[in-house]
């Protein structure tokens, strides 16, 4: 079904013929918008932004591009298209025809599921909201913008499913949604990631390399889901996060070629001389992915959970990829690696696969983060520059699951509290370091300048000139 404008709220769910969704959603969409004046972009909403929105669900030729106030923007409810005769493809019910409507029995995890995903959104937009006051250029004020509003929008992916599929208990789940605040001590979002600062542009690339990098591996387990509405809703949020971890791994490889070249320039690696020069030296870069990638690994849980096996037995989320796995899609025999504390070290032990579920999906993810910093070494070397960025152990700075008691370096050694509290400036960034980031920060907002800090992008948006203005301030 193609996209309809007309209504108040754009989508493809024929929402027209459903008067009480309709009128349950038109009375979401004024709280929305309260939200989004409140806790959205400051300073922004008068402004005209060369943005894409989703006007086909179909991958070829699914955004327009135009200027909009992101208060005006069509945020909306789109599922990818419905494939024949889906069937559940992992867990119990593998085999029956994919559910159109809630499983009963299930019905508390998937809301659950649903809640979890949902919350991000709005915190994501929560955490970032000052950013725009220092933007280093105008394109990438239209980049964050772009990542703010298809948050929004799927915020909005959810909201429908919980509205559509879970009744009163749904609709206050949505509420929820937009009073729960990033940070809040006494209302916070429900993830740890979601709660931590986005203080500065080094911090919103990383965490969209990162953290939106999450978003992908989360939205494709929910992908495989027996439950097709969230399936499909899931499956055309992804064409979206392409672009937020393009932003993100582009962003900070910016960073790094300017750096790069100023290293270049004044022959030197020296952290205060670059500093002094008005550039992000490279061990600053690297505190800072340490911690980044450290706090969003946390976000796929404990590396054995009884809630992740759950979840798959009934067929809620599946394996990233599930479908090309050629064993029996139940692994209620299979094991998996996972790290365990023996004596106070790390060693390779074997849980039973089923719970190992939060682990694997890690796994997909560290393979999946590590090739882009590949990329990003790969501007160093060009530069001649002998400096290595590396991911660190996945048992760093956790704080999520068994590994969260343990102090262990960047190496992967377990080490004593002494040499932990010694190490730790050299391991994660220091309140010096995002003093100096912030330092760096202010607004650059002339057509076609950059900040001093960050080299200019080699891809436009939609191909538009290196001088176009992407946001016009009214
Ligand atoms: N922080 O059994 P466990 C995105 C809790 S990002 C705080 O391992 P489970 C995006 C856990 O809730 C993708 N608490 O839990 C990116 C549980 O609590 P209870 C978001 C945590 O359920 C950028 C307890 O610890 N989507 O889209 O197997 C911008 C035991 O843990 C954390 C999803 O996450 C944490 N990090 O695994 C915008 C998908 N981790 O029950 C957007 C949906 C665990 O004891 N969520 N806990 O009170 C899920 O699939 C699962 O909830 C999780 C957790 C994988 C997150």
């Amino acid at each position: 079904m193609s996209i309809t404008f007309r209504d108040k709220i754009p989508n493809n769910v024929d929402l027209a013929s459903d008067k009480v969704l309709q009128r349950a959603l038109e009375h979401w969409q004024p709280e929305f918008l309260k939200w989004w004046a409140d806790m959205g972009p400051e300073g922004s909403h008068t402004a005209d932004v060369y943005l894409r929105t989703a006007v086909s669900v179909h991958p070829s030729g699914w955004a327009h591009f135009d200027y909009v106030k992101m208060p005006d923007y069509r945020w909306g409810i789109f599922l990818s298209p419905a494939h024949g005769e889906r069937k559940v493809n992992f867990g119990d019910h593998k085999g029956e025809p994919a559910w159109q409507d809630v499983p009963g029995e299930h019905r508390a995890n998937l809301r659950r599921i649903i809640v979890t995903q949902g919350d991000t959104e709005p915190a994501s937009v929560e955490q970032q909201r000052h950013l725009g006051l220092t933007c280093p250029s105008l394109y990438d004020l239209r980049n964050l913008f772009q990542v703010n509003v298809e948050e929004g929008r799927h915020l909005w992916a959810m909201v429908y499913l919980l509205h559509r599929y879970f009744g009163r208990d749904g609709r206050e789940e949505a509420e929820a949604l937009l009073h729960r605040r990033s940070g809040d001590r006494d209302n916070p979002r429900i993830l740890g990631a979601f709660n931590e600062k986005t203080p500065d542009w080094l911090a919103f690339f990383m965490f969209t390399y990162f953290t939106d990098r999450d978003g992908k591996f989360q939205l494709c387990a929910l992908a495989e889901s027996g439950f097709d509405p969230l399936a499909r809703t899931t499956r055309f949020m992804l064409m979206e996060e392409a672009h937020h971890m393009y932003v993100g791994e582009s962003g900070v490889g910016r960073v790094i070629h300017r750096t790069c070249e100023v290293m270049a320039q004044h022959k030197t690696d020296d952290a205060a001389r670059l500093r002094a020069l008005g550039v992000i030296d490279l061990p600053t870069i690297q505190r800072y992915l340490n911690f980044h990638y450290s706090v969003t690994i946390d976000l796929f849980g404990a590396d054995v959970s009884s809630n992740a096996a759950t979840f798959y037995s009934s067929g809620l989320k599946g394996r990233f990829e599930e479908t090309r796995f050629s064993d029996d899609h139940l692994l209620r025999d299979a094991i998996y690696p996972v790290l365990q504390v023996v004596d106070g070290g790390l060693v390779t032990g074997e849980a039973p696969a089923l719970n190992a579920l939060n682990e694997k999906l890690r796994d997909d993810y560290i393979k999946d983060s590590v090739a882009g910093v590949g990329r990003w070494n790969r501007i160093i070397q060009k530069a001649g520059i002998p400096f290595e960025l590396t991911v660190p152990h996945k048992a760093f700075n956790r704080k999520i699951g068994p590994l969260a008691g343990l102090r262990v370096a960047p190496d992967g050694r377990v080490v004593s509290e002494t040499e932990w509290t010694a190490k730790e400036r050299e391991w994660l960034a220091t309140d010096e370091d995002r003093a100096f980031v912030a330092s760096l920060m202010g607004r650059v907002a002339a057509p076609g300048a950059y900040a001093n800090w960050i080299s200019p992008p080699t891809l436009r948006i939609n191909k538009q000139p290196a001088d176009f203005e992407y946001v016009r301030f009214n």
